[in-house]
């Protein structure tokens, strides 16, 4: 029997820091309720949904620092977007700061929450970019200030039957988050992003800012033969402008669908996954070709 599963990016424009929690939750469900209307029967949103991406700040302040981090999912001001997403049968992947609730730890993640509107499963994210104070020459990016590296690995959730990972923006460029979450079985890696259009540090790159959201992107896809769904926040956000470019990737490599504006998206594409099967047997039988006796250095040196 043929297996497939209707997939729906929703990007979001700039959250501003202005925006209250629950006019971004509004945002949100507005989203979910097209995304279901369109048929799809999961969601994905971009990284640190529920708020401005406030790593571009050096903020000493902690009450400032906590208010941008959830002590709770679903907490009060979320509890909407669960209840929408039980009601329209639709699960969504959500990224927030996360505020730990046994130890207090502060991390990057992305939760995987099911039709029923209860969680199913939590990543946190591996690969923190940036530093921990601004760095002269650099644009400010302070995640390695208010986060934590991710400490549960790479795992895979299965989600009406299909096999679902996830992964939160820097990591998407690293080809060990894929090979990873491929070798945990995922069939389908859901992405959130904040990228930022200019970097002060590589001016003469930037014409290049997509090609390299794609690229590896594209990459990931095309060597684990699986699907890929990024969701960005896009557009100006606090005076600094982030690429859209949210997509659906194939295990072809192929973008089969991609958002045009920068702006609050959906896109929609209904994900084939016995095209999985087809692409390892042209290509990626792991069993029979791949030798990891050889690959050694992966994991003995940084
Ligand atoms: N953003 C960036 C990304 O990889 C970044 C990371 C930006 C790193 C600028 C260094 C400088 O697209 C996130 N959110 O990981």
């Amino acid at each position: 029997m043929a297996r497939d599963l209707t997939i729906a990016v929703c990007q979001t424009g700039p959250i501003q820091k202005s925006a209250q929690r629950a006019e971004t939750v509004d945002r949100l469900v507005a989203l979910l309720e097209r995304a279901a209307a369109a048929g799809a029967e999961i969601a994905v949103f971009p990284e640190l949904a529920l708020t401005t991406f406030f790593p571009r700040w050096r903020i000493d302040d902690q009450a400032e620092i906590e208010a941008f981090f959830e002590p709770a999912m679903p907490g009060p001001q979320t509890q909407r977007l669960y209840d929408a997403a039980a009601r329209l049968k639709i699960g969504f992947a959500l990224g927030y700061a996360e505020l730990a609730r046994v130890d207090g730890g502060r991390f990057n993640t992305m939760d995987l929450v099911g039709q029923d509107g209860t969680l199913v499963g939590r990543y946190r994210k591996i690969h923190v970019p940036g530093s921990s104070e601004p760095e002269p020459g650099t644009t400010v990016h302070l995640e390695r200030r208010y986060f934590e590296p991710g400490n549960l690995g790479f795992p895979v959730f299965v989600y009406r039957g299909v096999r679902v990972g996830m992964a939160i923006c820097n990591d998407r460029r690293w080809p060990e988050t894929y090979r990873m979450l491929c070798l945990n079985g995922a069939e389908i890696v859901l992405i959130g992003y904040n990228t930022p259009l200019q970097l002060d540090e590589a001016p003469a790159l930037a014409h290049l800012r997509m090609f390299h959201n794609h690229l590896p992107m594209q990459a990931g896809a095309y060597q684990n033969t699986v699907w890929v769904a990024a969701a960005a926040k896009a557009g100006v956000e606090d005076g600094q402008a982030l690429i859209g470019g949210s997509c659906i990737i194939a295990p072809t490599g192929e973008i089969a669908a991609q958002a045009m504006s920068l702006d609050d998206e959906v896109i929609v594409h209904r994900a084939d996954l016995d095209l999985i099967a087809v692409c390892r047997k042209v290509n990626f039988d792991f069993a029979k070709y791949r030798r990891p006796d050889q690959y050694r250095l992966i994991t003995d040196q940084v």
